[in-house]
């Protein structure tokens, strides 16, 4: 029988991996049966918007952790796919920052060209994965939501690619549950006219903590709040903006920050981050990890040292994006395709310490950067993934963390040289702060037309 490669999610990372089976069969390979396990109904992963929170239509939690009015958090020039430029896509060149419709788009577009819907089983959950000794094949459990019935079947290779921004992380704060307000992790942030006129209270100093703050400022919250464990995030915020230490109690709507003051506020929103979580892998095959740019137990990032026939892509904390989950997912391929010889249990697990012993060391976002551009470096060397230019994608990274120290509302105005066409992108028709309609229509045209109700 033909090999079988099960993988788990149709998100960015799940997509980049049915993309690297088609190209190599474009390329004349014969490879493996392809089924893709997706729990959502569509495909795209996060970028997939829901408005649901809590639990999806069949009562299983909501993957979905993007909000309205979100717009790409970095440059996409440094994401860009090498094989599937934004200019194929659309055309022509767009601005650095789209917003989430428009990335969803592009995402989209690869994929669907490549007619690789197919290989996807929707609204089928993964509930269980086994792996026999005996027979050295996996047994896949999913759920077919449409039919509601429970099957398994049998897989020579799995690929876990269900994203790690989705089960949240949710400390407790002295005096939460008397607390005359609403709390909610960022998991559950929608909308940020929700806090229009409101004194809101941040817990965190990441991207969610700066970027819902930001859009909470954006969309007429009356006052945020930011309070940190470690550091602050430092930026020149709004004159609205305060950061603090650390929360020590609420009482009532009075929360009590570490420097002894206090903030009456209406919302805390806790931007605390996210779990990796796998209830459907078997002790054995799970992987455990906090968020971090060098989880253990993975060669090269991607394989399973344990069991070299089960791979996990996209589970780095994360600068590089979808160009990396290529990259990540073009290595699995090989793998499975027998093409890369992998190394001694041993030696797997010298290099992979190797990598860790560095990514210990890292103190900041720029050595970050350069740290995960040499590993993606290192993956596009051993596949026929078009090879991109790394160096000139991190000091993209560089300008990027430069114009958010200059100005931390107005990052979003600037544009950046593609890395895969040559071409620059131009500046986006209206200031990230004033652009209150996020629709693709909005985006990709005028400013003048696309849908108003936002900016009312
Ligand atoms: P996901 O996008 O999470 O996709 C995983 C897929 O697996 C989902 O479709 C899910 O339904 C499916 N799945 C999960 N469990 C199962 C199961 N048991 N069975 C079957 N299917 C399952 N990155 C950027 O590059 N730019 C940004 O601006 C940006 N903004 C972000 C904003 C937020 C709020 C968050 C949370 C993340 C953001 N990211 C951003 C990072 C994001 O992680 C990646 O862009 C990308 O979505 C990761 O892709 P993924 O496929 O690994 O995971
Ligand atoms: P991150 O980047 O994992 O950050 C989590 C943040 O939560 C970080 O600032 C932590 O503080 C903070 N944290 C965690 N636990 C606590 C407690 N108990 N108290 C106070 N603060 C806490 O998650 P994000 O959601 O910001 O970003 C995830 C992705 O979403 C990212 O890839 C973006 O693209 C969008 P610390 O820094 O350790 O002091």
């Amino acid at each position: 029988m033909n090999t079988r490669v099960a993988v788990i999610g149709a998100g960015p990372s799940g997509l980049a991996q049915l993309r690297a089976f088609k190209s190599a069969e474009d390329k004349g390979a014969t490879i493996p049966e392809i089924v893709c396990f997706e729990k959502q109904s569509d495909w795209g992963g996060l970028w997939n918007y829901t408005w649901r929170t809590g639990l999806d239509e069949h009562g299983d939690p909501v993957h979905g952790s993007m909000y309205r009015y979100l717009w790409s958090n970095g440059p996409k020039e440094c994401l860009e796919f090498a094989d599937y430029t934004f200019e194929e896509h659309f055309g022509r060149p767009i601005g650095s920052y789209p917003p989430r419709a428009v990335l969803w788009d592009y995402i989209k577009g690869r994929v669907e060209k490549s007619g690789l819907r197919k290989w996807v089983r929707f609204n089928s959950p993964v509930r269980m994965v086994t792996f026999s000794d005996v027979t050295k094949k996996f047994t896949v459990t999913a759920h077919d939501r449409t039919n509601d019935v429970t099957y398994s079947e049998e897989f020579d290779n799995v690929v876990v690619a269900s994203g790690h921004f989705s089960v949240p992380n949710v400390p407790y704060f002295e005096g939460f549950s008397t607390f005359n307000g609403r709390i909610l992790h960022s998991h559950d942030f929608r909308d940020a006219m929700e806090f229009k006129g409101k004194d809101i209270l941040i817990i965190g100093r990441s991207y969610s903590a700066e970027d819902i703050g930001s859009q909470c400022y954006k969309y007429g919250a009356k006052s945020i709040t930011s309070s940190y464990r470690s550091k602050p995030m430092g930026f020149k915020w709004p004159d609205n903006w305060k950061e603090v230490p650390l929360l020590q109690k609420v009482v009532g709507k009075t929360a009590h920050f570490k420097d002894g003051t206090t903030k009456d506020v209406d919302a805390i929103i806790l931007c605390t981050g996210y779990l990796h979580s796998f209830p459907f892998l078997t002790e054995e095959l799970k992987l455990k990890t906090a968020n971090r740019m060098w989880p253990d137990g993975l060669y090269e990032g991607v394989v399973w040292e344990k069991n070299p026939k089960l791979s996990f892509i996209g589970m780095q904390d994360q600068f590089y994006t979808f160009n990396m989950f290529d990259a990540q997912a073009w290595y699995a391929r090989d793998v499975i395709m027998g093409r890369i010889k992998l190394p001694s249990k041993d030696k797997m697990s010298k290099h992979s310490k190797a990598w860790r012993k560095r990514e210990e060391k890292l103190e900041n976002a720029e050595q970050m950067i350069w740290f995960q551009g040499d590993y993606v470096k290192e993956l596009l060397a051993e596949t026929d993934y078009p090879n991109f230019d790394i160096e000139a994608t991190n000091k993209t990274f560089m300008e990027w963390e430069h114009h958010k120290v200059e100005n931390i509302m107005g990052f979003r105005n600037n544009a950046y040289r593609s890395l895969m066409t040559g071409n620059m992108s131009p500046a986006h028709h209206t200031p990230w702060v004033d652009a209150m309609d996020d629709s693709m229509e909005c985006y990709l045209g005028d400013g003048k037309t696309g849908r108003r109700e936002a900016a009312e």
